[in-house]
């Protein structure tokens, strides 16, 4: 068979088989409570008729500026040597991606990593020089560390026990946890974003799944998009958000490949009970799904005029 044989065919393996149906747009899916802010500062933009990829940038600020989330910019718990490292990435309806990570002093990583996707030829800028490009690009640097995340660290220094909690982002004292969303416009037009401080009291230097395009962030505006939260060392393992959307891409509804890729961390990681691992998805109909290894996993939707808090379900019951 020539190339000209193999073209269509190719062509032909990159559609998505699963149809579903059609669901309300626009939609929006985001990781934990805090996605219900979040969600709304999104859709408010999508309603005035804003870009998909403003709406998931901007909806993403609200945790990232808030100093009661610890686990996102601003008041993110540090590593366990006191330094607060952001990773963040953002990618398009065009499949551009950008991304930063063990950034540190910048509010707003989801808008670094946007203007890396944007002003420069790469995806990924890290540590310092992710720092000086955001200078450079007139992000103000700001203490991160507030008095709240100090003291959290100081006690922890005194027991300095390095054993990362699961479900410790719903915290009755209200820590919650990184933020990935999933945007798409009434067009279908689909974005995500994916921001955190990272696990508390990491190693310094430690980097997370959250940045990384394909483990804590995909989108293809053909198939569908998921993003991930929890253990990213597990994710990063089974390039979980990739994983997610090509499952979709071979036939799987969401929530179906939500669920088979919680399966593929419980076949290949041993000592996954340890851990939580949470995955969201959306397709190009606008139908969603969210799966989780373990219990305490929730998610925000917001479609049909509605935004609501969901339990995601769960492999294990514990
Ligand atoms: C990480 N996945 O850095 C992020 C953090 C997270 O629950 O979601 N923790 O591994």
């Amino acid at each position: 068979m020539g190339a000209a044989g193999l073209i269509p065919q190719f062509l032909k393996a990159q559609q998505p088989k699963y149809r579903g149906k059609k669901q309300s747009l626009p939609v929006i899916i985001s990781t934990w409570r805090h996605g219900i802010p979040s969600n709304e500062a999104a859709m408010k933009i999508l309603l005035k008729g804003g870009s998909v990829l403003d709406a998931v940038e901007h909806g993403v600020w609200i945790p990232e500026s808030d100093p009661n989330d610890h686990s996102v910019g601003l008041g993110g718990l540090p590593d366990r040597d006191g330094y607060v490292t952001l990773d963040a990435s953002i990618m398009a309806p065009s499949g551009n991606a950008g991304s930063v990570c063990f950034l540190e002093h910048i509010e707003h990583p989801i808008s670094v990593a946007r203007k890396v996707m944007e002003d420069t030829p790469h995806v990924m800028l890290a540590g310092e020089g992710a720092l000086q490009f955001a200078l450079e690009k007139g992000f103000k640097k700001t203490n991160l560390l507030t008095p709240a995340s100090k003291k959290i660290w100081q006690e922890w220094l005194k027991k300095h026990n390095y054993h990362p909690e699961v479900n410790w982002e719903n915290h009755p004292n209200e820590y919650h946890d990184t933020i990935g969303m999933l945007a798409m416009d009434k067009n279908g037009d689909m974005a995500g974003a994916c921001t955190t401080s990272g696990l508390a009291f990491k190693l310094h230097g430690r980097v997370g799944d959250s940045p990384i395009i394909g483990d804590g962030l995909y989108v293809d505006n053909a198939v569908g998009g998921a993003t991930s939260t929890g253990m990213g060392e597990l994710v990063m393992k089974t390039v979980g958000s990739f994983l997610v959307v090509e499952l979709m891409r071979n036939g799987r509804s969401p929530q179906q490949a939500c669920e088979e890729a919680v399966m593929r961390i419980v076949k290949k990681i041993p000592d996954n009970r340890k851990f939580q691992v949470g995955y969201l998805a959306m397709n190009k109909n606008g139908e969603t799904g969210a799966f989780s290894l373990r219990k305490g996993f929730n998610y925000a939707l917001y479609q049909d005029h509605e935004n609501k808090l969901i339990d995601a379900k769960s492999n294990y019951n514990f």
